[in-house]
């Protein structure tokens, strides 16, 4: 763990590096608030967080917010949580509309569905790849390459599909504005991306991801938090 700087505002980021807490960061960066940072490095072998981390909140995961004497977990909450607090929902419509609907479903579905399938790839694969005695070797890769090919991948191309289809209808995931759904949904669709093939086949997720990068406040998040290269 680093303490980046001595904390001297109100919100204190407890940001795992290349990890879902990024969007934390572009968030608060978005809404301009004031922020620091407690900076921790992932175990290089296990990539998990480091037990300090459950210092903060049992669980030991990131992202975490210390805030108002309060810990917030949970990054769909946390976002909920400081855009309407502390950035007077600028980031999500007005509450009524099919945008709001539309908004929320995309908070929970970063988390709820988009998430599983790109982290039983991330599993198995790692399973692929893993040491273990040769006898073993062909068993490991028989059983990956059955639960790739007749749940992980199908799985993974619905979602895809899925998800180019709706930004075929608009250009944000709310609608026609940026909203803190957008925020949300970054990490799954550089996660596929990065790692579950989210290429050119699908032209608006990538057209989305350019316009999600090019924004100044990302930018400014990823020189304050570190390389984003998501991980589980
Ligand atoms: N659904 C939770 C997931 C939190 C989570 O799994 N965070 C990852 C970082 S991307 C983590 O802390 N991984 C390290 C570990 O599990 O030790 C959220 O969105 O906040």
């Amino acid at each position: 763990m680093y303490v980046m700087n001595t904390p001297t505002t109100a919100i204190v980021v407890h940001h795992l590096e290349q990890s879902r807490s990024q969007r934390i960061l572009w968030l608060l960066e978005e809404l301009d608030l004031p922020y620091d940072i407690v900076l921790y490095r992932r175990n290089p072998e296990t990539m998990l967080a480091p037990p300090e981390l459950k210092k903060i909140h049992p669980l030991g995961k990131s992202p975490l917010v210390c805030v108002d004497g309060m810990t917030l977990a949970e990054s769909g909450a946390i976002i909920e949580t400081l855009n309407e607090r502390y950035g007077n929902g600028q980031l999500s419509p007005a509450p009524g509309t099919p945008e709001a609907l539309r908004y929320r479903y995309w908070l929970h579905y970063a988390e709820g569905s988009a998430m599983p399938p790109l982290l039983l790839k991330l599993v198995f694969d790692r399973i692929a790849k893993a040491r273990m005695p040769f006898f073993a070797k062909p068993i490991a890769k028989g059983i990956v390459g059955k639960a790739m090919s007749s749940f992980i991948q199908p799985q993974l191309t619905t979602h895809l599909g899925f998800m180019e289809g709706e930004l075929a209808e608009r250009d944000w995931f709310a609608g026609s504005e940026f909203t803190a759904a957008d925020i949300q949904m970054s990490f799954p669709l550089e996660a596929a991306q990065a790692r579950a093939g989210l290429d050119a086949r699908y032209p608006r997720l990538t057209e989305w991801l350019k316009s999600i990068h090019a924004r100044p406040a990302y930018q400014r998040a990823l020189k304050r938090g570190g390389p984003s290269a998501p991980l589980s």
